[in-house]
């Protein structure tokens, strides 16, 4: 996809790969490579809302071998007033939203640097699969700033408001086994190891019923905001929705033939 200059963009099997791809600035985040991120996850939205189910799975990682993301563009970010913070605060924050909307799951394969904005756009997918080698912290304070795409929430999210504060306050970086260990990382594999992890996670997925995929990446989304009790209710009807589709039938069917499903999606 050559409209694209920041990022690369790949179709392997039944995953799209977006390496978001300034290996001299170790990929940092610019109001470009923002735009770009987010004409590309509307353009997969819109082709998965028309029917399209030859992607199945997103897998973002960062080009070279050193970074996935070591943050916001700190170039781009020196001389910006407040107004224009804002701004670049809130397309970071729509990617983001982006990503949860989703029908299909998005990884974070984590290669190298995820700092600041990095690591807040790991977050910001749906789980992070690490290399050995992956670096992940929150430095925005050494620079007089604090997390702007969503770090400081979805991080104590994900690891809980303790770690979340000991991370922002300090700017340290964690090693990925620690990041294992607190729980930001669902997996940790050799550096040659992480693509076809997350390839073959994609491959399992494009097995699954691509509606039954869908609504429970956005009933786990959901439901973590609400009350145990409304959570449970979202989860009652969007299982119960299923019912309506053919998938359901073809899934439960398949299982009492003894045979492999084959799911439309419909
Ligand atoms: N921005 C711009 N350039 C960067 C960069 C970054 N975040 N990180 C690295 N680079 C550039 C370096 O300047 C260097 O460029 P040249 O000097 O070669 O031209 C090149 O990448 C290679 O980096 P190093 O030479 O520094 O490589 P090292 O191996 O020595 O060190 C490092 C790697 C990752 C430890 C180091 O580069 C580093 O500390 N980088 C900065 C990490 C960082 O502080 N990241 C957080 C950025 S702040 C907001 C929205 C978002 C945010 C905040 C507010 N709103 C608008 C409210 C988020 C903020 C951030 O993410």
């Amino acid at each position: 996809m050559a409209e694209f200059e920041t990022l690369k963009i790949e179709d392997r099997g039944a995953a799209r790969i977006i390496t978001v791809d300034r290996p001299k600035a170790l990929n940092a985040l610019n109001p470009q490579v923002i735009a770009e991120l987010s004409r590309a996850i509307e353009a997969l939205s819109q082709a998965l809302e028309a029917g399209d189910r030859s992607v199945r799975g997103v897998i973002i990682t960062g080009g070279g071998d050193k970074a996935f993301v070591a943050g916001a563009d700190i170039a781009a970010m020196v001389d910006m007033d407040r107004d224009a913070a804002m701004t670049f605060a809130s397309q970071g924050h729509a990617v983001g939203e982006m990503l949860a909307n989703l029908g299909v799951p998005v990884i974070a394969a984590v290669n190298g640097f995820a700092l600041g904005g990095g690591c807040e756009l790991a977050l910001a997918c749906d789980f992070i699969i690490a290399s050995e080698k992956a670096k992940f912290g929150q430095p925005e304070v050494k620079l007089g700033v604090i997390p702007g795409f969503g770090g400081t929430q979805r991080l104590s999210r994900r690891v809980g408001v303790a770690r979340a504060i000991e991370l922002c306050v300090s700017g340290e970086m964690i090693r990925a086994d620690e990041a294992l260990r607190i729980g930001l990382v669902n997996r940790v594999v050799a550096p040659e190891a992480l693509l076809d992890t997350c390839l073959g996670i994609v491959a399992t997925v494009a097995q699954m019923g691509p509606l039954a995929v869908a609504e429970a990446k956005r009933v786990v989304h959901q439901g973590a905001e609400l009350p145990l009790a409304a959570a449970n209710q979202l989860e009652v009807e969007a299982f119960a929705g299923l019912f309506d589709s053919a998938d359901q039938s073809e899934g439960m069917r398949a299982f009492l033939d003894k045979r492999s499903a084959e799911f439309e999606g419909e």
